[in-house]
């Protein structure tokens, strides 16, 4: 078996000829650790190995959907099976139906819904429905919640008390950033201060309801029933984007396990089982705006691909069948957060290690961490060097401070002490 890195350096070296940063997503270059990216063979249940031959435990998961681990036979098998009969028709599908009703019964606010190939797609759709369904210009989305790459999306807060954004990307035009207005997460006093001087123009919030892109920062208490309360007192809509934490943090998501219904939830990730799937959906009052039965543009030539809404059915299906599977998840996940809790103690490292479910992140700062501004205070270096010993002792985490740690149903008590042990001896030579 080749060890070192031959293969994944030449292959990095033709990938950076043909693909901007050699990857097709930018996390994935590992530009945020200061290292090259190994380029990945294969995946089986909590294990990946490189094309060096090298194999880790992971704790990306494909940044989430694979709440089942790699190469999950169910799933594998539904895929083959569905292949055989067509990749794919433009045409209405009878898996598409099953999906849409599973979700509705998961997700009880999402009576009607939409299909589409990406958590980017569903939430520009989403948007575009809450534009047109209240006639208001502005979206408030809060600063380090990420909600894919579309225009509107890609802007920050600009400077001093300004709430307009600004572009966060070169190619976003500064019009279209402000119409975006960016509050702090977990702030409620700063949203009624919006909504005063700007309510009748404000068509949606837009939330993670438990935040993973700023690194995991769950949600104050009372926080998202507040938003509900004041998105209704506006007559504005309540958008949860649940790419993340959608069939993750409880079966039926965020919006279950807080008990807050929103006017739009927006899906991905864990509903394609590893494929490309997204979807967006709410009342039907809501969702008979788009067309063909009303207004609102919105389409795409593989949205509801029979072979991905297979690997996602067959997902969701093992999750609806085993309940105990989030008990596990909660308990792995608590149990790996204590370890490298202990673990920064015993090598006197001030770190915040936040914990939900199977979600955690290790910031390296003293913290508190409950907003954006809070978590940009780690220390992004040491986590580049806490990050490559975890490599080096064959832990995959994810390559960059502001993403979480994702554990999956197939994460057993072997990978757990692996990551532990490795967790250890990272503090330690930090
Ligand atoms: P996609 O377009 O990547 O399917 O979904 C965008 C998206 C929307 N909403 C939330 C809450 C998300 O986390 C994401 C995508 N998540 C990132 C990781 N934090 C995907 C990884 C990447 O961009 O390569």
């Amino acid at each position: 078996m080749r060890t070192g890195e031959q293969v994944s350096q030449a292959l990095l070296s033709r990938a950076e000829a043909v693909l901007p940063g050699g990857v097709n997503s930018p996390v994935r270059s590992f530009q945020a650790v200061g290292l090259k990216p190994p380029f990945i063979a294969r995946g089986r249940g909590s294990r990946l190995w490189d094309v060096d031959g090298r194999e880790y435990v992971d704790f990306v998961c494909s940044w989430g959907p694979l709440i089942l681990g790699h190469a999950h036979p169910a799933v594998v098998e539904a895929v083959e099976r569905t292949a055989r009969d067509g990749l794919s028709f433009g045409a209405p599908t009878a898996g598409e139906v099953e999906m849409a009703e599973l979700i509705a019964e998961a997700f009880p606010s999402m009576e009607m819904m939409r299909l589409v190939n990406s958590g980017t797609e569903a939430v520009m759709s989403a948007l575009r429905l809450a534009r047109a369904c209240t006639g208001r210009p502005c979206i408030i989305k809060f600063a380090g919640c990420y909600h894919g790459h579309s225009d509107g999306m890609l802007a920050q807060a600009g400077s001093g008390l300004a709430t307009a954004g600004v572009p966060a990307s070169a190619g976003v035009t500064p019009e279209t950033a402000a119409a975006t207005l960016i509050a702090p997460y977990n702030d409620p006093a700063a949203l009624e201060a919006m909504f005063a001087a700007r309510g009748g123009e404000i068509a949606a919030v837009i939330v993670e309801p438990v935040a993973a892109n700023m690194g995991l920062v769950p949600p104050a208490p009372g926080f998202l029933p507040f938003l509900r309360r004041l998105t209704a007192r506006h007559g504005a809509l309540l958008i949860f984007d649940e790419v993340i934490s959608g069939f993750r943090v409880a079966y039926g998501g965020a919006q279950a396990l807080y008990d807050v219904r929103p006017d739009l939830t927006v899906l991905g990730k864990i509903i394609g089982g590893g494929m490309p799937v997204g979807a967006y959906g709410g009342g039907r009052d809501l969702m008979r705006q788009v067309a063909p039965l009303g207004p609102v543009y919105q389409a795409g030539t593989l949205a509801g691909n029979p072979v991905a809404v297979a690997a996602g059915l067959a997902t969701l299906k093992i999750l609806r069948a085993d309940p105990a599977i989030y008990d596990r998840l909660e308990k792995n996940g608590a149990a790996l957060a204590a370890d490298l809790r202990r673990a920064a103690a015993g090598a006197g490292r001030p770190v915040t290690v936040t914990q939900l479910g199977s979600l955690l992140t290790v910031f390296f700062t003293p913290g508190p961490v409950a907003n954006y501004a809070e978590a940009r205070r780690s220390d992004t270096a040491l986590f580049a060097r806490f990050f490559t010993t975890l490599l080096a002792n064959g832990v995959y985490a994810p390559p960059s401070q502001f993403e979480a740690f994702f554990l999956s149903a197939a994460h057993e008590e072997s990978d757990l002490a692996l990551a532990a042990a490795a967790g250890a001896a990272a503090m330690r030579a930090l």
